[in-house]
């Protein structure tokens, strides 16, 4: 059982939200209590919508649109460095430079259009796990062309859910998810409940050789066969172990995504007690203790 290595120092409650690594599983649409959402930004008297909660852990996507119910955003892939471990640089595919790749923050019913380019020497395209929108814009390589080096997409849609998410890379994806294409999704609720503080752990795991570069990809055997399990865990796109110290009393709603190509564990807070209120599927009718 691997644990995330980060621990409270103070007693607090922790509301857990959670996107769990399924693709190619995820055949059902995301149902439960997200909001309904509606063709976002239509005319109409001009709404007043309360500022988004930051949510810590995550550098967002910076959004180019003045329209509150529009995120319009500049994303591209290619090979990068990046700091997995402190002082070392791990050649890496990257979002925008970062791992992992911006947070995408929206609020149920927004239009979001991301502008894309592909500035790998190899194709790719791009999955949005767990938003339930057009097979036309969601990356699976047997609808979609994959997008090639030097070319551009743009993804356009409305996200009808509210939850967390996150996109990745659906092409050769043991190698190009591995080397760290991928990132967050936030969908915040249209009346979303309130805490001391949000935060999102996007926990990974990836195999490093002793010179801390990503190692080798086998072309057969339980790599492929079963995903392959690494032997640093990371969380936001960090390899050393960091604590949280949060004042006591506080309640914050944690997100957690899992990003592993295969690693599968339990989960333990120590120090807060924790009630998972939503899901990807959205917020629960009735929170749980973890
Ligand atoms: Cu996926």
């Amino acid at each position: 059982m691997a644990r995330i290595p980060h621990a409270l120092a103070a007693r607090s409650l922790i509301a857990l939200s959670t996107a769990l690594a399924a693709c190619g599983d995820d055949t059902a649409p995301a149902g439960g209590a997200g909001g309904a959402g509606g063709e976002g930004g239509a005319g109409g008297a001009p709404e007043v919508l309360e500022p988004l909660p930051d949510v810590l852990g995550a550098l967002a996507f910076e959004d180019l649109n003045d329209d509150p119910r529009v995120v319009e955003v500049e994303l591209v892939a290619r090979q990068s460095s990046w700091a997995i471990v402190d002082g070392e640089q791990t050649t890496v595919l990257a979002y925008n430079d970062q791992l992992p790749g911006p947070l995408l923050h929206a609020r149920v019913g927004d239009q979001v259009i991301v502008h894309f380019t592909n500035e790998l020497d190899e194709p790719t395209v791009i999955h949005w796990h767990g938003l339930r929108i057009s097979d036309q814009m969601d990356g699976s390589p047997m609808i979609q062309d994959p997008v090639q080096p030097g070319e551009t997409f743009t993804y356009d849609f409305v996200v009808p859910d509210a939850g967390t998410f996150w996109y990745h890379t659906h092409f050769e994806q043991i190698e190009q998810l591995e080397r760290g294409l991928y990132g967050a999704i936030v969908v915040h609720e249209d009346a979303f409940p309130h805490f001391s503080a949000e935060r999102i752990f996007v926990a990974d795991d990836i195999r490093l050789t002793e010179d801390n570069q990503v190692a080798a990809f086998n072309n057969s055997g339980p790599d492929v066969g079963m995903g392959r399990v690494g032997n640093t865990l990371l969380v936001n796109g960090r390899g050393e172990p960091n604590e949280l110290a949060i004042p006591s009393g506080a309640i914050e709603r944690w997100r957690v995504v899992s990003s592993h190509n295969s690693l599968a564990y339990g989960l333990q807070v120590e120090g807060a007690d924790v009630r998972v209120i939503s899901t990807d599927g959205g917020l629960l009718p009735e929170p749980f203790e973890l």
